[in-house]
Formats: structure tokens, C-alpha cells, sequence
């Protein structure tokens, strides 16, 4: 059996973790694991951990490190015979370290993307909020302006999508995201990537990825 792949993406809101995190498990056969998608099933499903979270998300702020670690731990557990791709955690110090004693990642992707690109994508955002499907009027449009193209429903925008909130979440991700960032620094597995176009980072993620899997399968398959 080929060795499995573990992958962590960061960056901050609207940088194209989700995006290129798609791109990712379409071209490597990895899953795509996103805790913001994680979230909104249980807020979809009424469970605890949705019931609380939605008061955190609804006021963009984080969800408690307890609350995220124990909704996401558990499900990386049922994942032990896939190779995945995780979006969105860890996002602080906390999660990293409750990560790590979970598993070992080879490869932590960090998107680096300037923030007046950031302001500008996620003006021109719509999210359909049933199903968390997010659309941008230039990079990837609705069939139909304002409607979401697999149900039909309205699409919204959210109000911390404008400017100025915008420059506080940022503040914050930065502060957040400085240990974790430090720490796989430390671990020899950060991949910092920057630009200002998802399609110009793409190509780079790829040969990184086709170096990573292709060097650990082989040396699997050596060992076996
Ligand atoms: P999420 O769902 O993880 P965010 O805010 O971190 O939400 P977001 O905003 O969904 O992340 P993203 O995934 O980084 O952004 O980016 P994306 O959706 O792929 O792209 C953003 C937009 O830009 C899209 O419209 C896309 O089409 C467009 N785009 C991409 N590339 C390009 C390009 O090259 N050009 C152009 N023009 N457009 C482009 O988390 C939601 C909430 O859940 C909680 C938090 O409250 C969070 O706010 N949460 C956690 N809380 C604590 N700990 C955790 N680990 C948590 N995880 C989630």
C-alpha cells in the first residue's frame, strides 16, 4: 500500500484555501477536509457543537480551540486509510499542538496573498448560506447573477465581507497564525506561497505536491 498523505492549507479569509484545496484533491486523489465546511453541517444539524459555533461564526470571531478540537479530531480518526488535505485547521497554537499528537503532516501549504486582493475578492463574494457554495463574480460567477446554481436559491453577501471588518479579521488572523506558522516553520514542512492570482500559485502547489507524493510512494514501496 502506497504511504498516506497528510497536508495541511492556511491562510486568511479569502486567500483560496478552499479553492486551491479542491484543485488539490481533484488532481491528487487527496479528500478534502474543511473545517469551515465541518462546521456548517453541524450547525445545519443542530448538534451542540453547531448550536455554539454558530454564535462564534456569526460574528466572524474563532470558534473555542475545545469546541473545534473535538469536532474535527474525531473525524480525522475515521480517516486513517485516506490521504487528505485539511482547510482551516489548525488555526491556533492549540489546535496545532492537539493536531500534531494526532498525526504527523508532510506538507503545510501557507497562502501569503496581498491585502488589497484579499479586499477585492471578497467584495465581489456571494455564498449561497444553506449549503456554504461560494461563488466570485470575476474568478468563478454563478450561471445566473444572485443565484446559486445547483438549487436555485438566493445567494448573499456577508457584512464582514466589507473593508473595514475585513482589515480587523486579517489583523487577527496574522497575530493567530504567527505560532503555528513558526512552529512547521521549525518542522522543516512550510511551503509559503505568494501571489496575487489562484492560478498563478496552482502550478507551484502542483509540482510541490507531484515532488512530495511522488518521493514518499516510492520510498514506501522501497520499504515494502
Ligand atoms: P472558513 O469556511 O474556513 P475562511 O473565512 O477562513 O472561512 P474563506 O473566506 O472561505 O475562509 P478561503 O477558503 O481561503 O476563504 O478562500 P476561497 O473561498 O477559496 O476564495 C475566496 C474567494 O475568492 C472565493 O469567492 C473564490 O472564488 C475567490 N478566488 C479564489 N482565488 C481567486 C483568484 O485568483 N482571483 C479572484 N478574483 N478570485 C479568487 O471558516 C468560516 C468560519 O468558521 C470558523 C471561523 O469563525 C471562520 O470565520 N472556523 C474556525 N474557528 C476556529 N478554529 C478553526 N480551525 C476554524 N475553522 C473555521
Amino acid at each position: 500500500m502506497s504511504k498516506l498523505f497528510r497536508a495541511v492549507i492556511m491562510g486568511p479569509p479569502g486567500s483560496g484555501k478552499g479553492t486551491i484545496s479542491e484543485r488539490i484533491a481533484q488532481s491528487f486523489g487527496l479528500q478534502h477536509l474543511s473545517s469551515g465546511d465541518f462546521l456548517r453541517e453541524n450547525i445545519a444539524a443542530n448538534t451542540e457543537a453547531g448550536v455554539l459555533a454558530k454564535t462564534y461564526i456569526e460574528k466572524r470571531l474563532l470558534v473555542p480551540d475545545h469546541v473545534m478540537t473535538r469536532l474535527l479530531l474525531p473525524r480525522l480518526e475515521e480517516m486513517t486509510r485516506h490521504s487528505w488535505i485539511l482547510d482551516g485547521f489548525p488555526r491556533t497554537l492549540a489546535q496545532a499542538e492537539a493536531l500534531s499528537r494526532a498525526c504527523e503532516l508532510d506538507v503545510v501549504i501557507s497562502l501569503n496573498i496581498p491585502l488589497e486582493t484579499l479586499k477585492e475578492r471578497l467584495r465581489h463574494r456571494w455564498i449561497h448560506p444553506a449549503s456554504g457554495r461560494v461563488y466570485n463574480l470575476c474568478f468563478n460567477p454563478p450561471r445566473v447573477q444572485g443565484v446559486d446554481d445547483i438549487s436555485g436559491e438566493p445567494l448573499i453577501q456577508h457584512e464582514d465581507d466589507r473593508p473595514e471588518a475585513l482589515v480587523a479579521r486579517l489583523r487577527h488572523y496574522k497575530d493567530v497564525a504567527k505560532p503555528v506558522i513558526d512552529l512547521y516553520k521549525a518542522k522543516n514542512i512550510l511551503h509559503t506561497f505568494s501571489d496575487t492570482d489562484t492560478d498563478r500559485i496552482w502550478p507551484h502547489i502542483s509540482s510541490l505536491l507531484n515532488t512530495k507524493i511522488r518521493t514518499d510512494q516510492s520510498s514506501a514501496q522501497r520499504a515494502s
